[in-house]
């Protein structure tokens, strides 16, 4: 089906529009995503909570106007992505076009806000604003829960950037059961955290491939996702305490714990650097020291520390003083998708 070019005959559903942006924010894990028992569907092995951080925000418009030469224009920053990162958003977007009966290409820009150099590039904000800017265009009329299951067929973590502060994604065991949703107390925890970047280079191997090869050859695997769900049980017990000191702990261990079984993986997964144990130490000491910190890491060498807002700047400088050449930077919790605009 090609869409006529009149705006106002181009709708393929009755409240379609043709057209959309939204934007959506990166979020850091509490309590890890790390493995799919479908991955054709992105059903996660364990459930997972995370923090949405403010200022993340990648920003997308979707536009069936037919692309270019019968396929879709993908535009990343401005530049077309080729391989793997263009091939996820074009399959991104014959399963949306696939729910709302849609054939007309598109063209999709994304942009981030986020400059690379803060370590926190991440295929979470990306999917999350796709999945509200496409399905928008589309005319599909989903709700949080639905745009949360569709966002999880991009990427993982996108799931939970749909929603701002945090939000736990129920792994559950197929399409229907695997979304997020948000959970209130970021606010009154006075949750923050510091972001540690120590390289902002491409991964040398990616989530997707480390988590299956974790998966597969870690005997330390089964061991992490058994202790995860009580991970889970025991953060949102303490989110609901509003105890920042217990829900760090927990997180951090549940971080620590996922990167052992992926160096255990065979061979080994090991994303850190020197400069990532120099961080982990530096943030144990600021803890002996009183102040509140506790370290998360994701599939990357950067180190984020779990903090409260009222001390965040206090653990960042503590941080730049003892950590030579890294790059120190204070995160709060940010909001949920946001529609820029909608045209007909
Ligand atoms: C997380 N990470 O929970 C975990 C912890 C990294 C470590 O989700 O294959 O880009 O697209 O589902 O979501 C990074 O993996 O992977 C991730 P896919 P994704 O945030």
């Amino acid at each position: 089906m090609t869409l006529p070019s009149s705006p106002a005959a181009g709708t393929t559903t009755g409240s379609a529009a043709r057209s959309a942006t939204a934007s959506a924010n990166s979020n850091i894990a509490l309590i890890k995503y790390w493995g799919k028992a479908d991955p054709a569907n992105q059903v996660p092995t364990t459930s997972s909570l995370s923090l949405t951080l403010g200022g993340t925000r990648t920003s997308t418009t979707v536009a069936f106007d037919g692309g270019a030469d019968g396929d879709d224009v993908v535009l990343i920053n401005g530049f077309k992505p080729w391989g793997t990162a263009r091939d996820r958003v074009v399959r991104f977007m014959d399963l949306v076009r696939e729910r709302a009966g849609v054939t007309e290409r598109a063209t999709v820009s994304s942009v981030s806000t986020v400059p690379l150099a803060a370590g926190l590039a991440s295929s979470a904000a990306g999917f999350a604003a796709l999945a509200a800017a496409a399905s928008r265009a589309a005319g599909l009329e989903l709700d949080d829960a639905d745009l949360s299951r569709l966002a999880r067929r991009g990427s993982g973590s996108a799931t939970r950037s749909v929603f701002g502060g945090l939000a736990v994604w129920h792994a559950g065991t197929d399409d229907a059961t695997s979304y997020a949703e948000a959970v209130p107390g970021a606010e009154e925890l006075d949750l923050a955290m510091v972001v540690i970047t120590l390289e902002t280079g491409r991964k040398s191997i990616s989530s997707s491939r480390a988590m299956q090869a974790t998966m597969t050859t870690s005997p330390l695997y089964p061991a992490w996702v058994e202790a995860s769900a009580k991970d889970l049980e025991e953060a949102l017990a303490a989110v609901a305490a509003r105890d920042l000191p217990r829900l760090g702990a927990v997180a951090e261990g549940n971080a620590l714990g996922m990167h052992a079984a992926m160096a255990a993986a065979r061979p080994a997964i090991l994303y850190w650097l020197p400069g990532t144990v120099e961080a982990i130490h530096a943030v144990a000491a600021l803890r002996e020291e009183g102040l509140p910190a506790w370290v998360t890491m994701d599939a990357g060498p950067n180190v984020k520390v779990v903090t409260s807002g009222a001390r965040a700047e206090e653990v960042a400088a503590a941080l730049r003083e003892r950590l030579a050449g890294a790059i120190v930077s204070v995160r709060r919790p940010g909001g949920g998708i946001r529609y820029e605009q909608e045209a007909e």
